[in-house]
């Protein structure tokens, strides 16, 4: 019988609060799962140097997870990040749970795979799985151009984090799908982003991380995918998949506040340095450039493009997929037990946006078919505060220029606006007319090759490159200029 732990025991090889101890058959198979991770992690995870040592031998100052209750789970330290104590940590389950959706709804929620559901669940389980190593991937190579060891830190955090989060899916793959829920997880260590015979699973996860811009994108954007598919999932009826998610959230919401709080101090820097130097036109590249720092067009072109590669990472608007999950219980909506209505959308509709007759209209589709679409409507709102607050930089140094959202239809691969040619502002345009305005649009290459040659790595505590502002405050109760990764005393 598997027992459950608020606080998490960490005097076996595998942190845990699933009651690993009592459990032969699951701990031989996950610690014969971790050498192999570990050579994913010393193959895959981030490459570089601090100095002279390897950022997998420096001193990282991490948050590692001692109990899954709401506050107070996190403890400070400094660890080397192959020694991270990655483990399998579930939210407190919740004394009678019913599944609050679907065609099951209301029956108690499931400690076991149901079995006419086993491979749907396994397959988003798979998917979810494979999206996190994918993200260390393509994040491998940011050390070696970090803004401050602040920032550095971030994103080793980040980083050994989505590494938990694949524990958390491989965790429940060998625990509740025999051998071929072992073989998902070898799998989800053998697939590598980008890589053109065995890609990673989603579009999003094969395309590069360049620079720290992207980054911060990346964790705004599409680090808010994963906290709206994880609460989609959160809502399962399947409890474990739910307990794991919620847990993964708590986990998540760092995530995006780097990436939030990273794109506004890349906003404050240029926002600032232009005023400082009387520069009030946004579009003078080269002066504002010669600065040091990234002019705003260009921030609103990286915008544009992960923003809407990150809207295909919610799948076709209309989708039979996302209809029969929901039906049978297993990925619910956006704070589904909010929601005043059936919670089984018998009857009800929903306003998914179209191109009809060459406009954007709003056409009532059966909601149970909309699922996608309306997961992505509250990704879209939920990115707005952002937004909002990357723009009141921009204001206060009395500069005229908005950064804002593209239109949903914008450069998109997959769904209802795949393969049409739409402009951020939402202007339908022939393939000619778009690619001779590319270069308005999306990040171009010499954008790249400015952005290159600007990111260079800064290691001394409490310094920051000029193209990033320092935080408001540090990490883990310590100032901005603590050394948050060091050479360890021995090297
Ligand atoms: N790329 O009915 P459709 C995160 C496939 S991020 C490639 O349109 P569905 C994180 C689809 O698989 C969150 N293929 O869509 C963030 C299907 O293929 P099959 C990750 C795509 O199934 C940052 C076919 O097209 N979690 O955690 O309703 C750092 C038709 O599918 C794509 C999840 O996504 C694409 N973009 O929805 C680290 C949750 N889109 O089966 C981590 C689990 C669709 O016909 N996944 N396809 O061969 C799901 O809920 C759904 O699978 C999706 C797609 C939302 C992804």
């Amino acid at each position: 019988m598997t027992t459950f732990a608020d606080t998490v025991d960490y005097s076996t090889l595998i942190p845990n609060n699933v009651g690993l101890a009592d459990d032969q058959k699951l701990r031989r198979a996950l610690e014969k799962w971790y050498p192999k991770y570990l050579d994913w992690w010393m193959d895959m995870g981030p490459t570089g140097f601090i100095h002279e040592t390897p950022f997998q031998e420096a001193d990282v100052w991490l948050r590692t997870a001692v109990s899954v209750e709401r506050d107070g789970w996190a403890k400070f330290g400094y660890v080397k990040m192959p020694e991270y104590r990655w483990g399998i940590l579930l939210a407190p389950a919740e004394e009678g749970r019913t599944v609050p959706f679907g065609e099951h709804k209301g029956e108690p929620a499931w400690q076991e795979v149901p079995g006419a559901y086993r491979a749907m669940l396994r397959r988003l389980i798979v998917i979810q799985g494979d999206t996190e190593p994918a993200s260390v991937e393509q994040q491998r190579h940011l050390g070696k151009t970090a803004p401050s060891l602040y920032d550095m830190r971030n994103l080793f955090q980040v980083n050994v984090e989505e590494g938990r989060h694949l524990w958390a899916m491989v965790y429940l793959l060998q625990r509740y799908f025999g051998r071929d829920g072992r073989e998902e997880a070898e799998e989800l260590l053998r697939r590598r982003s980008g890589d053109p015979d065995r890609p990673r699973m989603l579009g999003a996860f094969n395309e590069e991380t360049p620079d720290w811009l992207s980054f911060f994108m990346f964790t705004y954007f599409t680090d808010r995918d994963g906290k709206m598919q994880l609460e989609a999932l959160a809502q399962s009826g399947f409890d474990p998949l739910s307990r794991t998610c919620r847990f993964m959230l708590a986990e998540e919401a760092h995530h995006m506040f780097v990436g939030a709080t990273g794109v506004g101090r890349i906003v404050k820097a240029t926002a600032e340095a232009m005023r400082d130097h009387g520069i009030d036109d946004p579009y003078d590249t080269e002066r504002i450039r010669a600065l040091g720092v990234i002019d705003l067009p260009l921030i609103q072109r990286k915008l544009n493009l992960h923003f809407s590669l990150t809207l295909d990472l919610f799948g076709s608007e209309e989708s039979t997929n996302a209809a029969n999950a929901f039906h049978a219980g297993l990925k619910g909506r956006f704070h589904e037990t909010a929601i005043d209505d059936d919670h089984q959308l018998v009857d009800s509709t929903y306003p998914v946006t179209k191109l009809v007759d060459g406009e954007f209209r709003q056409v009532e589709v059966p909601a149970l078919n909309a699922l996608n679409a309306r997961l992505r409507d509250d990704f879209v709102e939920d990115c707005r505060g952002g937004v909002r607050r990357w723009n009141r930089y921009i204001e206060d140094a009395g500069i005229e220029f908005e950064l804002s959202l593209p239109h949903v239809a914008f450069h998109r691969q997959i769904g209802e606006f795949a393969g049409l040619w739409v402009t951020p502002s939402g202007e339908v345009l022939d393939e000619q007319a778009w690619n001779a305005r590319r270069r308005e649009f999306l990040p171009t290459d010499d954008d790249r090759v400015f952005i290159e040659e600007l990111m260079q790595q800064v290691t001394t505590p409490g310094e920051f490159a000029s193209w990033i502002a320092a935080p408001q405050k540090g990490i883990g109760q310590m100032p901005v200029d603590f050394e948050y990764v060091r050479i360890p005393a021995t090297a």
